[in-house]
């Protein structure tokens, strides 16, 4: 596996300097952020991002995420204009030699959680998902902005938006998906960049609005749209780990055998209710994910991939983007290049005095 870890550009408060002096860093996970959505991203821009990574030491990864057009998830008469932009970019980005990219096809609402700053025992602050708390949001009333929230929308846009959603059922988000992936696979192809969907999160309906891509049975579902191997998975324990009922390891195991993983995200989350959860440090006694096993899956189908420490707490008076701090997420990949030392090592035959190479 590669360690790499996101970076969101510029205005990140965080330097790729920082992160190439993270241990066993290689690459940075990144972005276009001043695109708007269903534009196509200029090659020039493209490049000169590759390059600034690649100057500090670094490889540009993944892109994560080259966001879809609601008006594809809505299956609108517009959408084959955002499709061919949608392959144009992928063009783009194969060009210049990306390998693979994340996206997700949740509607108007990318990752949720009720609060952002929520105090743990040890005195650190993460994200948490209470449903009690959720029940009683209305995004409708506009008082709430949240993480992976579009703040572009503005009270209009989102109430019309939902409107528009009233009328797609999950059978019918299927549909749009499946007309999406039918056209831009073939071009991710071409462009020989692998397609990672990132799993709903968390994995069910929220505010009404379908969501569909949560467990095993739907991944497979998902795969068969389009048999390839550059329609695969971003496979996020936080993620889908949310719901008791995925065995996350074993569903990484089996879709890394068959060859559909092309990005890892490791994050832990212990599971305090029925639908509700709390972000936790990566260590596998911190939550409910055996950090230990998926580590181990990830080893015994041979990944190679990228993985990246996914959330982190706020640890040592750290501010700056919920989740997306220093500290907690550094001390998450050291954990997870660890955890895979080990392994490596055990697994090697007797006599074998290497180094792994992480
Ligand atoms: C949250 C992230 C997501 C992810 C997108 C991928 O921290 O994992 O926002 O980037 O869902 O499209």
């Amino acid at each position: 596996m590669k360690m790499t870890f996101r970076w969101y550009g510029k205005d990140d408060p965080i330097s790729l300097e920082y992160i190439r002096q993270i241990p066993g860093m290689k690459g940075v996970v990144s972005a276009i952020y001043d695109i708007p959505v269903g534009e196509v991203w200029p090659l020039d821009k493209i490049k000169a991002l590759k390059t600034e990574i690649e100057s500090a030491g670094l490889e540009l990864s993944v892109i994560e995420s080259v966001p879809v057009h609601e008006d594809i998830k809505l299956g609108k008469q517009t959408r084959d204009h955002y499709i061919e932009n949608y392959c144009q970019t992928l063009r783009h980005l194969g060009q210049v030699g990306i390998k693979v990219v994340c996206y997700n096809f949740m509607p108007v609402f990318d990752w949720t959680r009720s609060q952002l700053d929520y105090r743990l025992s040890d005195g650190s602050t993460a994200l948490i998902y209470d449903e009690h708390d959720i029940a009683k949001m209305d995004p409708l009333k506009g008082e709430l902005s949240l993480p992976g929230w579009d703040s572009s929308y503005t009270k209009e846009d989102l109430a019309s938006l939902f409107t528009a959603y009233k009328a797609i059922d999950e059978e019918k988000l299927w549909e749009h998906l499946g007309y999406f992936i039918n056209k831009v696979i073939p071009v991710a192809e071409a462009s020989d960049v692998l397609m990672a969907i990132h799993p709903d999160d968390p994995p069910w309906s929220i505010f009404g609005l379908p969501r569909i891509i949560t467990n095993k049975t739907n991944l497979e579902r998902f795969i068969d749209l389009y048999p390839s191997k550059y329609n695969g998975l971003t496979m996020c324990s936080g993620s889908l780990g949310s719901d008791k009922n995925n065995d996350f390891p074993e569903m990484l195991a089996y879709f890394g055998k068959k060859g559909h993983v092309h990005f890892v995200h490791a994050r832990n989350v212990k599971l305090v209710g029925n639908k509700s959860f709390q972000e936790s440090a990566h260590l596998s006694t911190s939550g409910s994910i055996d950090m230990y096993q998926v580590i181990n899956a990830l080893h015994e189908f041979g990944y190679e991939g990228p993985i990246r420490p996914d959330h982190g707490r706020m640890i040592w008076g750290e501010t700056g983007k919920p989740g997306y701090g220093l500290y907690d997420r550094a001390l998450g990949a050291t954990y997870l290049n660890g955890l895979y030392e080990a392994i490596k090592k055990n697994n090697e035959d007797e006599g074998g005095h290497q180094y792994a190479t992480i």
